[in-house]
């Protein structure tokens, strides 16, 4: 079976890591099946050098996986599985996780550039909780007795779905691998997933995992290969059930268009963002500084749910400014294995390319930098976190999803103008309000059209918490009991206990 060596060297891991490269289909490792698939590089972000290449996957190899998984379906798991068992299976993979926990963290330092203290904190270490929550769930799942009448037994059964296409981004590789998978096979579901081809290691590494932890072959199917190819071949096939979705918006259409095209599978969505935080002028300043910065520049402002607009009451603009960009600057951007280090490069020269192309049409358009706004050292896809002051709604860096560490400012007097212009954008995914007036709070988070709202924090995730988005930033929820409803279906059953026909 294909795989690839690396040896890493850096204070917090040292070690020889194997990471099998292959197609994972029916717990098994492979190339493509198809003779004109070739390989994908795999590039350091840090470096723009390449890592490894992998092995493509194809659509004809989605088939399989998809045969694959519908016979696991149908003899070890879904039903033919109790929920106690599948859920000894989540709660071993997360156990697995925290074992590897270095390993892990440092394979999605170097193919994300997330710096390696993040990747342990954070992803690694979320990604395993959420395999533990739904591990919790997996015997917790069950329909209702419904009392219509007394000649009448009904009541519900919640079925998996069935097999399961799933589709990442390359921005929380693991972490969105684990929001898909957990909750899918805590139902009972069979999946067949695709990491992007950005960032496949973590995502290969975890099959090995799932062998590890016994979970029966053709459960868990992970195929590498590009959007257009294998991610098509998942939303267009009429044997897959349900896909899931996260990415950008105008691949999400083209997700709901071949699922009404093909077999109306049911679709969830998580797409992209342009989160408003507002600061109000009673605000904590200098906690709400800290977070705000936080809530762009976290994974580099590559987050679907970050606080890229910023609008802050115009008493404090100025006061704010001055200290927020103060923060920005301060910020240290380099190697992802140095400790001091909080952001790490763009994940790709695409996205690098994007992000800077916006930069350039902030300058144009006439908004004010009040820090950075270069590329940050000679090699890789670094940026200078950078903030636009003096920003209008009509800016296209304040339409659009910048997607890197860029964020937007402007002064507003009332509640009701900032709620207009929070809400005056096609994305609906998240937002924050720092106030130290609770009934405020409470009353503009009411009126934000976002599917979380944050208050004196931002950026906070939680595997019991749901997370999607309203309008054009998805449908569906995910974490919380809320995702369990992607995986099922409600059957309702009604039982005659006497009635004669009419
Ligand atoms: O996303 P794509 P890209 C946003 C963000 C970013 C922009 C572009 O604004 O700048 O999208 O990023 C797969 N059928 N987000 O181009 O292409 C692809 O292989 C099926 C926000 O990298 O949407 C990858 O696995 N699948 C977002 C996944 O879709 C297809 C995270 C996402 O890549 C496909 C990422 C097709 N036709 C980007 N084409 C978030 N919500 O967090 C591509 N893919």
């Amino acid at each position: 079976a294909p795989s690839y060596t690396h040896n890493f060297n850096h204070a917090g891991f040292k070690g020889k890591v194997e990471i099998p490269t292959g197609l994972f289909i029916n717990n098994e490792w492979s190339t493509s099946k198809d003779s004109n698939a070739k390989t994908i590089d795999v590039v350091n972000p840090s470096t723009g050098e390449s890592i490894t290449a992998i092995p493509e996957g194809l659509p004809a190899d989605v088939e399989v996986a998809i045969d694959a998984a519908h016979k696991a379906f149908n003899t070890t798991w879904g039903t033919n599985c109790p929920g106690f068992e599948r859920g000894k299976y989540l709660i071993k993979i997360a156990e697995l996780m925290e074992r590897d926990l270095d390993i892990l963290a440092s394979i999605e330092a170097l193919d994300n550039g997330k710096t390696y203290a993040v990747a342990k904190s954070f992803d690694v270490t979320e990604s395993a909780a959420v395999f533990r929550y739904y591990g919790g769930w997996a015997d917790k799942i069950h329909g209702k007795v419904i009392e219509q009448s007394a000649q009448k037994l009904a009541y519900t059964r919640h079925e998996p779905v069935g097999v399961c296409g799933q589709i990442i981004p390359w921005n929380f590789p693991l972490y969105m691998f684990s929001w898909k998978i957990a909750p899918a096979l805590a139902t009972g579901c069979c999946v067949v997933i695709k990491p992007s081809e950005l960032t496949p290691l973590t995502a290969l590494y975890m099959t090995k995992l799932f062998k590890e932890a016994g979970v029966p072959a053709g459960v868990v199917n992970v195929i590498v290969g590009y959007g257009p190819t294998v991610g098509n071949a998942l939303a267009t096939n009429p044997r897959v059930d349900k896909v899931a979705f996260t990415g950008s918006t105008p691949v999400g259409r083209k997700v709901m268009e071949a699922a009404s095209k093909s077999n109306l599978k049911k679709v969830t969505l998580e797409l992209g963002g342009k989160g408003a935080n507002i600061i109000f002028d009673d605000a904590d300043l200098n906690e709400a500084v800290k977070y705000a910065a936080q809530g762009i520049f976290f994974n580099h402002g590559q987050t679907c749910c970050a606080g890229s607009r910023l609008f802050v009451q115009r008493g404090i603009y100025d006061k704010f400014a001055e200290k927020f960009a103060h923060v920005a600057a301060q910020i240290k951007v380099g190697d992802p294995f140095d400790a001091n280090t909080y952001q790490g490069p763009q994940v790709s020269q695409t996205q690098y390319d994007r992000i800077m192309n916006y930069v350039e049409c902030g300058k144009q358009e006439g908004a004010k930098v009040l820090t950075g706004g270069n590329r940050h050292g000679k090699q890789g896809y670094f940026i200078e976190p950078t903030v636009f002051g003096d920003v209008t709604n009509n800016m296209k860096i304040v339409r659009e999803e910048i997607f890197g560490p860029v964020i937007v400012m402007s002064a507003f007097d009332t509640e009701d103008e900032v709620i207009a212009s929070a809400n005056d954008t096609n994305y609906g995914l998240a937002s924050g309000i720092f106030t130290s007036d609770l009934s405020r709070a409470h009353r503009v988070a009411s009126h934000l059209k976002a599917g979380t709202v944050w208050v004196n924090c931002y950026n906070e995730l939680h595997p019991q918490i749901p997370f999607g988005g309203f309008k054009e930033s998805g449908i569906g929820r995910e974490l919380g009991e809320y995702a369990l409803e992607n995986y099922m279906e409600v059957k309702a059953v009604q039982i005659n206990l006497g009635k004669k026909c009419a």
